[in-house]
């Protein structure tokens, strides 16, 4: 859903004209210093881009899902690092305080999150549960008007930058499943939060992840996301189904430059006396390429529009997440090989796309928890017949 279609164009007209002008020249320099240049940043602040997804009651955008896709299509043309930095505060470091927080815990958090003043991130993942996020170990043990954290989370997003974050903790010890789960609300500077060093990841550089370690760490009773005790799972899911979508967005928009890029190449780069797109085997890899973008595209919009119309879309979105995800690295393949051996060195966008991108089928649910999570709500939906 577009609610004004020409204030819209105008923030779609700033996105795009920001990614060409001033993210895309400084892709190689995040990529060496592993982080987003400070004036980039500030100008992201400045821009809202850390409040799209916000409602605008508590200082966002509030931006539809359809219009937080369209968004993602043309910011995801740049380095995946400049979506990632500002992408916990859209997505899984804010919603679930957006749909299940109280109004209390709304104000205090989300006009912070909005400007970008607060970095929020999302803290499910431990060393010993992944897939399994319901078997998760920390704990959260109430001593009186207090919760106490112990454990530790791997992985996590925006982590080193974080002021704020979303931990999923087990508050009831005698389940080892989703059931005892619940969401809590820490902020950075809780005495005996500590975030380990910087992952040396495969790409996507200067988006960083690291340790979160949680060494007896009060948290205030009124900090569990809603209140309420044992609902954090299902809130962990809300956000990662939202979440799933947002990244199929995003592979739109990577797989969107890479083909460019591709493109480019092939009108450009000449062998046997003609520009390599003028062979057919070529053409192929950028006929499929195409194909299988607006796929992807396509499908992202339709799923997109369901979920702004209320519909549910856990299925959607993992069908969405899986499938855009296995494109963009199927697209990016076919850069490198077009490219050539120029494709393989460092210098040309397309090496560094083809390491950024193979993330998007592991994170947020690996491709076959999707397709676990398609299948499921499949199974689910024939009983009901
Ligand atoms: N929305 C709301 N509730 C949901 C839900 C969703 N999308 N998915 C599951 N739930 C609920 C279920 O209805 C169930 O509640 P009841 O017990 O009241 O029926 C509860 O949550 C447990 O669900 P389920 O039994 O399906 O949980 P499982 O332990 O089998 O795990 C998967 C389900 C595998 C889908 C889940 O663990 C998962 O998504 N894993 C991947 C985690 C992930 O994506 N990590 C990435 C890192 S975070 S960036």
């Amino acid at each position: 859903m577009i609610r004004d279609p020409e204030s819209f164009n105008i923030l779609l007209d700033t996105v795009e004209r920001f990614v060409r002008e001033r993210l895309i020249p400084r892709e190689a320099e995040v990529a060496e210093t592993d982080a987003i240049p400070a004036d980039v940043l500030d100008e992201m602040r400045r821009m809202g881009l850390f409040g799209l997804t916000i409602p605008e009651q508590y200082g966002g955008l509030g931006l539809t899902m359809e219009e937080e896709v369209r968004v993602a299509f043309a910011w995801c043309k740049a380095s995946p690092a400049f979506r990632s930095i500002a992408g916990t505060n859209n997505g899984i470091g804010s919603v679930g305080i957006v749909l299940d927080g109280t109004e209390a815990q709304k104000n205090e958090y989300l006009p912070r999150l909005a400007s970008g003043e607060l970095i929020g991130s999302f803290a499910l993942t431990e060393p010993g549960s992944g897939s399994d996020a319901g078997s998760l170990t920390t704990s959260a043990r109430r001593e009186g008007d207090h919760y106490v954290i112990n454990g530790a989370k791997r992985y996590i997003t925006n982590a080193p930058q974080a002021g704020l974050f979303t931990v999923m903790a087990r508050t009831d010890p005698s389940t080892k499943d989703a059931s005892g789960v619940s969401a809590f609300i820490v902020e950075r500077d809780t005495p005996g939060l500590t975030i380990g060093k910087p992952d040396r990841k495969m790409g996507q550089r200067g988006a960083q992840t690291a340790d979160v370690i949680f060494d007896n760490v009060r948290v205030p009773a009124e900090n569990i996301i809603g209140g309420v005790e044992g609902r954090g799972f299902k809130t962990a899911m809300k956000v990662l189904d939202k979440a799933r979508l947002h990244i199929a967005a995003v592979c739109v928009g990577a797989a969107a430059r890479i083909l460019d890029e591709a493109l480019r190449y092939a009108a450009e780069r000449r062998q046997f006396d003609h520009a390599i797109g003028e062979f057919q085997l070529v053409q192929a890899m950028l006929a499929d390429s195409q194909t299988e973008l607006y796929a992807a595209k396509s499908m992202t919009l339709d799923a997109a529009k369901k979920r702004d119309d209320g519909e549910p879309i856990t299925m959607e979105a993992a069908c969405c997440k899986l499938f855009a995800s296995e494109m963009v690295g199927r697209v990016a393949d076919r850069a490198v090989q077009i490219h050539g051996g120029a494709g393989y060195m460092q210098d040309y966008a397309v090496e560094r796309f083809y390491r950024d991108v193979r993330l998007f089928r592991l994170y947020e649910g690996t491709s076959q928890i999707q397709q676990l999570v398609i299948a499921r709500n499949m199974l689910k939906q024939a009983r009901r017949k």
